[in-house]
């Protein structure tokens, strides 16, 4: 050993060899190299995005040598491994957030001006992969990036869908969708692995019959059967090599089949298979806590659950271990219900193909799922109809019969005499048709189930599982969500992660509570200046961004109010519409008032079929429309609507934010997660006492939080006694002239049924309580607005605010995971040459 180098130290310089090491040479290298050999160009001709391509290969090569390493590491142990089964990861680029986690964003920025580049420019040019809806997505996404940092042995089953969620643009105020065609110009990240592939049966029916043994066997002939070929994404960690995989199934039609019809003379049914089968991963359906119901949506489900089962117990199995200690090596957690019939499909494996026996399989699958919910609204909570579902999964349908009369024998015993709650038990949902419920598959399946943050946890207790959580009060707990602090902090605000590098060191990356380390800081005049200065700087960034993408001008002085997530009425934007008309109001009724200037900033999709949310867009845009344009206002307030929310917009908002809008209806928000990021970029929270507000109210403190609207007992009460919405339009004059507005047509050029549905709802049968909540709203805002003026106590109050959110990283979530539910250890990941 050589003096002063340890061992490590050692491997790291030899690992530096031609082809991935890190500094700026061998970077410039590569990217010439790989602009020449990769993309067949030289300077001259090379567009953007071959320039892209070449350095996004440069970072992938460097990562494969990772992902490689991990890989072998976890193959000669015997390590456990978390197996994530979601429907949707809302990734978000890859470039930037690869060079940070490998550590040489400064080294490839310079390597890449050397060749008379600017990286920024080429990390603009990334299409972001928006494989996600929402908040579940984009959870999948953090955990990903977490279980890589924390070394844990994971690996994410997902779809690989052709298009993603629907492009947004603005067209006279109304949301119109346009295709996410993301995989157009190519995807560097991905490797395909064409020798990966499983088949995937539908339909058909099923056959029974006694072996020689005299077993009783099932025998399923399918009359549709497709092929899933694994595409993989390594996921680094943050300075660690551990690199994990995202395993997203793309969906092709098997060869053999094909080819039969087409012989056959059948060339028209032979493309038209094709086209069936690959329809299965070509798109993402749109749909946010909106269950659909539609066979190709099962299709999609069962698809990439039966690829991905498949592929553990091939891995499984391939190590020389029994197929009865499956549940030892991979522990599945259910990312909702999507992937519930991951609990049939694998008792059909163990039973059909491995022959076991029905209590010795079912003793296996219950020891190896686990079951995150992620929604109360019952409109959210999955149910295939048994006919529809029996048509597409005949064998499964078997099984959950089978599966259900074992659970009813045991429950009607047990709960002897009471209908209702047997009923409700069921794993079959009887009325004028017979549907399948799949959180009932789900928690009778698995081993934990979990809610998402303390209340939603408390109230899944009380009302979507009460009776699961009365028959096993051991199987829950409580993880609350979290979000990493590498792309929500360190890529998207970097000037605020230097500044708060500079006072406390970097070690907050990775263990998010020492930014508590700010708290001696909060006071501190100087420091509160550069840290509002850094908040300036993000406001001119946006303002920017705002005039380019809107032709709107917005003073980056004014308090930027910021209110982002999908469109749903229980997210009410409709009350944060309310005040802004309230703002404008009292400018009309006083011109010279003297108020605090605000920008207010909407952004989100709607579900296309989601009519009242497109609806509360226009409305939106139509206020902006008026406020904006008229002359009395002035500077004071400001209306924006940034088209097309989306993981790279997002990091372009929330450094940007004063204030963070997260005003559910109590009980309706199972977490919320934006309100963990913006809080993590110093805006301050106005919000209800719903999701994960609670418990970031009670370590930001409550003197730093502007709390409003009734709790959700509250809520709950109101509802029971007969809510009136009525009464409060009535003895509220703001409210009322508010509401008289909009429906008069004053914001729609007279026209007084662009928003007649959504008055009607709200004075009406409105079951989110928007005008309820309205006074003390209006009273939050203006004490928002007042304490606005203090531009010290309000970075004071900023600066607490983040040196306080630690509890809110994805790493600690996912270390309670790993330690509650999963237990998993961390298996470091040293490179070796
Ligand atoms: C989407 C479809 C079905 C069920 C739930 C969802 C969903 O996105 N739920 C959201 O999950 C987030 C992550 O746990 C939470 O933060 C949000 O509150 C919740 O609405």
């Amino acid at each position: 050993q050589e003096k002063g180098l340890d061992k490590q130290e050692i491997q790291n310089i030899l690992i530096e060899d031609a082809r991935t090491g890190l500094s700026v040479e061998a970077l410039k290298r590569a990217i010439s190299n790989n602009l020449f050999y990769v993309q067949g160009k030289f300077p001259e001709i090379a567009t953007r995005n071959d320039y892209y391509m070449a350095v996004s290969y440069a970072v992938r090569d460097r990562i494969l040598k990772r992902w490689v390493a991990s890989v072998k590491q976890y193959l000669d142990g015997k390590h456990r491994v978390v197996s994530y089964l979601s429907a949707e990861y809302l990734l978000g680029p890859h470039l930037a957030n690869n060079l940070i986690n490998l550590g040489i964003y400064k080294e490839t920025g310079q390597a890449v001006k050397e060749l008379g580049k600017e990286l920024e420019w080429l990390i603009d040019k990334e299409i972001e992969p928006g494989l996600g809806n929402g908040g579940l997505g984009r959870l999948a996404a953090c955990y990903m990036d977490s279980l890589a940092t924390l070394e844990v042995p994971a690996i994410g089953y997902g779809i690989r869908y052709q298009f993603g969620i629907f492009e947004q643009d603005i067209r006279d105020g109304w949301q119109v969708e346009d295709t996410d065609n993301w995989l157009r110009r190519g995807n560097p990240w991905e490797i395909e692995r064409r020798e990966l592939n499983y088949e995937v049966k539908f339909g058909g029916h099923v056959q029974h019959y006694t072996d020689n043994n005299g077993k009783f066997c099932s025998n399923w002939i399918p009359d549709l059967v497709v092929k899933g070929v694994a595409y993989d994404t390594p996921i680094l960690g943050y300075d660690v090599n551990t690199t994990n995989t995202l395993r997203l199934w793309k969906s092709e039609a098997p060869k053999s089949f094909d080819f039969q019809l087409f012989n056959a003379g059948g060339y028209n049914d032979a493309v038209r298979q094709k086209i069936v089968c690959e329809n299965i991963s070509k798109v993402l359906y749109p749909n946010d806590e909106q269950e659909e119901g539609k066979i190709l949506r099962l299709q999609q489900q069962y698809f990439f659950v039966s690829c991905s089962l498949q592929d553990m117990l091939g891995i499984h199995l391939r190590q020389g271990d029994k197929i009865q200690d499956f549940y030892k090596k991979f522990v599945v957690q259910l990312n909702d219900t999507h992937p519930a019939i991951g609990v049939a499909e694998l008792m059909r494996l163990l039973l059909d193909k491995y022959q076991l026996e029905w209590e010795e399989a079912w003793d296996i699958t219950t020891k190896t799922f686990a079951y995150t919910n992620h929604t109360l609204l019952p409109e959210a909570l999955e149910k295939w109809d048994l006919e529809l579902f029996g048509r597409v999964l005949p064998r499964h349908l078997e099984l959950i019969y089978e599966i259900n009369r074992r659970f009813m024998d045991k429950v009607t015993v047990k709960f002897y005499g009471d209908h209702h709650k047997i009923a409700s038990l069921s794993l079959i949902g009887e009325g004028p048709k017979k549907y399948i419920k799949m959180a009932n598959l789900a928690s009778l399946g698995s081993f934990a189930i979990n809610g998402v943050a303390a209340l939603h946890t408390e109230l899944l207790k009380k009302t979507v599982l009460k009776d699961w959580y009365e028959l096993s009060p051991e199987k829950f707990s409580n993880k609350t969500n979290g979000v990493t602090p590498r792309r929500w902090m360190v890529l998207s605000n970097p000037e605020l992660t230097a500044l708060i590098s500079d006072k406390i060191g970097e070690g907050w990356i990775k263990n998010l509570d020492e930014l508590r380390g700010l708290e001696k800081f909060a006071q501190d005049q100087d420091f509160q200046k550069a840290w509002m200065d850094v908040k300036h700087q993000q406001k001119v960034s946006l303002s920017k961004k705002i005039l380019q993408r809107l032709r709107l001008r917005v003073d980056a002085d004014s308090l930027f109010d910021v209110h982002v997530k999908r469109m749903h009425e229980y997210k009410r934007q409709v009350l944060n519409a309310l005040h802004v008309i309230t703002l404008y109001n009292r400018i009309k009724h006083n011109p010279d008032i003297d108020m605090v200037p605000r920008t207010v900033i909407f952004a989100g999709k709607a579900a296309p079929g989601y009519k009242m949310a497109k609806q509360i867009i226009k409305l939106i845009t139509s206020i902006g429309e008026i406020v904006n344009n008229d002359p009395d206002v002035r500077d004071r307030l400001k209306v924006v609507f940034y088209p097309n929310y989306n993981v790279t917009n997002a990091q372009k908002i929330y450094p940007a934010a004063d204030l963070s809008e997260q005003i559910s209806t109590a009980g309706k928000e199972a977490s919320g997660t934006g309100n963990m990021k913006l809080s993590l970029n110093g805006a301050l929270t106005i919000g209800t006492l719903d999701g994960a507000n609670v418990e970031i109210r009670e370590c930001v403190g409550e003197e730093n939080f502007f709390l409003f609207g009734l709790n959700a007992d509250e809520v709950e009460e109101v509802r029971v006694n007969g809510y009136d919405p009525y009464s409060y339009y009535n003895d509220n004059p703001d409210l009322k002239l508010a509401l008289d507005q909009i429906n008069d047509g004053y914001f729609s050029h007279l026209n007084t049924d662009t928003f007649k549905t959504l008055v009607r709802s709200l004075m009406f049968d409105d079951q989110y309580l928007v005008l309820a909540d309205y006074q003390s709203y209006i009273d939050a805002q203006d004490k928002v607005a007042e304490t606005f003026r203090d531009k010290s106590k309000w970075a004071e109050m900023s600066i607490l605010n983040v040196a306080r959110m630690g509890k809110f990283s994805s790493d600690r979530s996912i270390k309670d995971y790993c330690d509650e539910i999963w237990k998993v250890k961390p298996v470091p990941v040293k490179l070796k040459n």
